[in-house]
């Protein structure tokens, strides 16, 4: 398997359903739909599609399985608001995204809100509009998506994490509860997302489940890791910003060393569970292990 060309082409697929699926940059008014594609073309991993993409993947062709494309535009869009309502000075207040300045700083603060409340709501009108012809599936992937992005996950997350802020130091459990529904909510709905569009069933649903959580909380921890470790030029954004911020994060609470062996146990639960899904897997072991080479 030549896994960096099978990961270029995964990339090459979400863009080019970005850009299928968004407003054009031209279109009234121009300002909010420019600051959209602005944001959401400027780079970023991808990792939340391709995620989605690798598990419809991992069944064959066949008249259960939808084009995935959709659902994947859907999750980078959701994923890239939250990513511009986080950069806002009521939140992180972040001046760097993806290696670009901030919606907020490139635009102004009313165009950063506005886009990301127009990427919320387009990412559940998209799922609404393309998959109108299997509505078992688009009620499936709104659920799912809808969960994973409202207040006991994505929103809960990022509320306890500005209540910890204002105290001295978070305890484990609060930062357990941040992150996983901070950032593992939304890479466990991008496997079950893709697991749905590709046609699987219970226990495989469930299993998608349990790797995007693994991989959900190693891809925090390395997140820390890296923000302690790395310059902003590698990182496309401010690095060390959780120390000077005074952050509770994994690396303050637990330490480097700690850290990074409670990433490798989550990339191996991650592994373990991938291994007893169906179809051809490798891409998507390959991409697990990738991802918690990251931060070593
Ligand atoms: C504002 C509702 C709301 C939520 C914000 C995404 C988020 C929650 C905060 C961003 C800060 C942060 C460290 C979040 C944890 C998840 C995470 C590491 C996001 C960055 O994801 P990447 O690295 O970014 O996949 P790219 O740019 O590659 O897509």
């Amino acid at each position: 398997m030549d896994f960096p060309a099978l990961l270029a082409a995964s990339v090459a697929r979400v863009e080019a359903g970005l850009d299928r699926h968004l407003p054009a940059a031209g279109e009234r008014p121009a300002r909010l739909h420019a600051a959209m594609r602005y944001s959401l073309m400027g780079g970023g991993k991808r990792l939340r599609p391709v995620l989605l993409l690798a598990a419809d993947d991992l069944s064959a062709a066949g008249p259960a399985k939808a084009d995935p494309v959709p659902a994947a535009v859907a999750v980078e869009c959701l994923h890239t608001y939250s990513l511009i309502h986080d950069d806002l000075p009521c939140m992180d207040d972040d001046d760097l995204r993806r290696g670009r300045p901030t919606v907020h700083k490139a635009y102004d603060e009313g165009t950063a809100v506005l886009a990301g409340d127009a990427l919320l709501t387009h990412a559940f009108a998209l799922l609404g509009n393309a998959y109108a012809e299997k509505p078992i599936l688009a009620t499936a992937l709104v659920r799912e998506l809808g969960e994973a992005a409202g207040s006991r996950h994505l929103i809960g997350g990022q509320m306890e994490d500005l209540l910890a802020e204002g105290k001295a130091s978070a305890t484990a459990d609060e930062l357990d509860f941040i992150h996983l529904n901070k950032t593992a909510a939304m890479l466990e709905a991008s496997l079950v997302m893709g697991g749905l569009t590709g046609g699987l069933a219970e226990p495989h649903l469930t299993t998608l489940r349990t790797a995007g959580r693994q991989l959900g909380l190693a891809f925090q921890i390395i997140d820390d890791i890296l923000d302690a470790t790395a310059d902003t030029a590698t990182l496309g954004k401010t690095a060390g910003k959780d120390a000077k911020d005074g952050k509770t994060t994994y690396v303050k609470l637990h330490g480097l060393e700690a850290s990074r062996r409670f990433a490798n146990e989550c990339t191996d639960r991650a592994l373990a569970a991938i291994a007893s899904l169906p179809g051809e897997t490798g891409f998507l072991r390959t991409l697990a292990t990738t991802m918690a080479k990251r931060g070593a």
